[in-house]
């Protein structure tokens, strides 16, 4: 996608996601996959001490109004889409916001959601940076773990965006058989709290989806912002990538662009049933400290 400027309305956002569908259709696709936080600009960037305002940027329902022409439209032309959006909800009496992201089937049945769980940035106003990154302060931490599901000939499985870069996420999902992971994510261009060159911040996105794909034998399918949001750039760069870590398909827009890849299936069982077969090589009795410890504390033998 294309940016997404703080005045878009939903229904010019959803709009265009009609026109991607339809191209999707006309192309055979089964399944398109939407970025993080599809429906609005990456408003983490902005300090908002305004509730009720920083409320504007959730959806309440799914669908809701704006977004039930995607759901009626992908039904209509039976093609499946996975959706990120900020998700306010109430659980057990308490008000919650997350980051969250669906799987439609074909049918236009909900397949599942999943909530980010490594939200990144920080809660407080950095009033000496030129834009903020304000997760840990809009959203609550996702409390759905990383399931999978059938779906779409295989076995499915989400995260969203900094997710991407922890490998506990791939291998929980891993461990459950996972063959296809679709993921969004917004990546500012440059570093909130030091200086980063972009080519450096490319690399570190590719770098940790075509590792973790081979290291868990999946498909991956990541969907970008991209192009620059009311004048902040985001580094684009969407992908889909196979299960041997090779790329077969790379965005080369920064604007609404359809990329698609035929996912052979038997590409996992190749990496599933050679270089990890976790069945035979894992060694579960020496991983402790990985649930144990959060940070890295020096521990030397010497
Ligand atoms: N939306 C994100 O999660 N962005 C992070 C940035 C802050 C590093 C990312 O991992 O791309």
């Amino acid at each position: 996608m294309g940016a997404i400027h703080r005045a878009d309305s939903r229904e010019s956002v959803v709009a265009r996601l009609l026109e991607l569908l339809r191209e999707a259709h006309s192309n055979g696709v089964e399944l398109v996959v939407f970025p993080e936080l599809t429906l609005t600009t990456f408003f983490p960037r902005w300090w908002i001490e305004d509730q009720d305002e920083i409320d504007t940027w959730f959806e309440t329902e799914m669908p809701g109004p704006a977004t039930r022409p995607l759901f009626e439209e992908a039904k209509k032309l039976g093609i499946g889409f996975h959706l990120g959006y900020a998700e306010l909800t109430v659980e057990n009496g308490a008000t919650r916001h997350y980051n969250t992201a669906i799987i439609v089937g074909k049918d236009g049945n909900l397949i599942g959601k999943y909530r980010k769980v490594h939200l990144p940035g920080h809660a407080e106003h950095r009033a000496d940076k030129p834009f903020q990154h304000l997760e840990k302060r809009y959203f609550d931490i996702g409390n759905l773990g990383w399931p999978v599901w059938k779906g779409f000939n295989g076995v499915v499985g989400m995260c969203i965006c900094n997710d991407r870069r922890w490998p506990e996420t791939w291998r929980v999902m891993g461990l459950k058989g996972v063959e296809l992971v679709v993921l969004g994510y917004n990546t500012p261009d440059s570093n909130v709290y030091h200086y980063e060159p972009v080519h450096l911040r490319q690399f570190h996105n590719h770098l940790v989806m075509q590792s973790s794909a081979y290291q868990n034998g999946t498909w991956v399918v990541a969907s970008a912002k991209a192009g620059r949001e009311d004048g902040f750039g985001l580094i684009g760069g969407s992908c889909i990538i196979a299960p041997t870590g090779e790329m077969v398909a790379k965005a080369n827009s920064e604007d609404d662009e359809l990329i698609t890849a035929t996912v052979d299936y038997a590409l996992c069982e190749y990496i599933k049933e050679h270089q990890f077969n976790f069945a035979a090589h894992r060694q579960i009795d020496q991983y402790g400290l990985i649930t144990s410890r959060t940070g890295a504390v020096v521990e030397t033998e010497n």
